[in-house]
């Protein structure tokens, strides 16, 4: 077993539900188990253009190697409806691969660590929110690079159980709609 990171974002129609949906989508697949997700949060966009994005990030544990678990992000992007017209488009869903282990790999068709994280609020937040001492092969601890992307906008959205003042804990499980 192998712990990676996906970074998940999305832009385009009903993006917060989207995203629930999606961890709910990848928690099913019997090849990997979720471990930790990060809150949800809204960003602004960076290096493209559209609405606000909502990202998270998951921590996972799967049987996968590297390739084959590219190829279950881009089938769970595509049953989300996950278009390409142009590079950095708004987007249904996206779920990049940020950390895979102690792997570091170039290749044409996939590179992790993701090559654009250390440059994104919208990465780096959530990563460190999950594991504050992380640190990224080859480039060392994530939250050394929280300080350059200080500008970009990112807060936290409260859980909807938040919103309705009702209290969350182990003892009292959350309403049937409070996902
Ligand atoms: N690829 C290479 N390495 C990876 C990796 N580690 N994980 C290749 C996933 N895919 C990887 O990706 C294009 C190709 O990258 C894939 O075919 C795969 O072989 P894509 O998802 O089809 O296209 P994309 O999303 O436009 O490209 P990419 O590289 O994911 O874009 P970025 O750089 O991640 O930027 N702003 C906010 N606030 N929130 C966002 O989530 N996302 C982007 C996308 C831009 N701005 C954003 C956000
Ligand atoms: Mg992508």
């Amino acid at each position: 077993m192998t712990v990676a990171w996906l970074g998940i974002g999305a832009n385009l129609g009903d993006a917060r539900q989207t995203l629930k949906d999606a961890v709910v989508c990848l928690a099913q697949q019997h090849t990997l188990s979720v471990v930790a997700k990060s809150s949800l949060y809204r960003t602004a966009p960076i290096d493209a253009g559209g609405d606000d994005y909502y990202n998270c990030v998951v921590k996972i544990e799967t049987c996968l190697d590297v390739h084959a678990l590219l190829g279950l992000c881009q089938r769970v992007e595509h049953h989300f409806g996950r278009e390409r017209p142009f590079r950095n488009a708004p987007r249904t869903l996206d779920i990049d691969i940020l950390l895979y282990g102690a792997l570091r790999i170039d290749e044409p068709d996939l590179i992790v660590p993701h090559p654009r994280m250390t440059g994104r609020a919208f990465a780096l937040v959530p990563l460190v929110e999950i594991d504050p001492e992380l640190v990224i092969p080859g480039l060392g601890p994530a939250s050394a690079f929280l300080t350059a992307v200080a500008d970009q906008r990112i807060e936290k959205v409260k859980p909807m159980c938040q919103c309705l003042g009702i209290a969350s804990t182990p003892d009292v499980p959350p309403p049937d709609n409070c996902r």
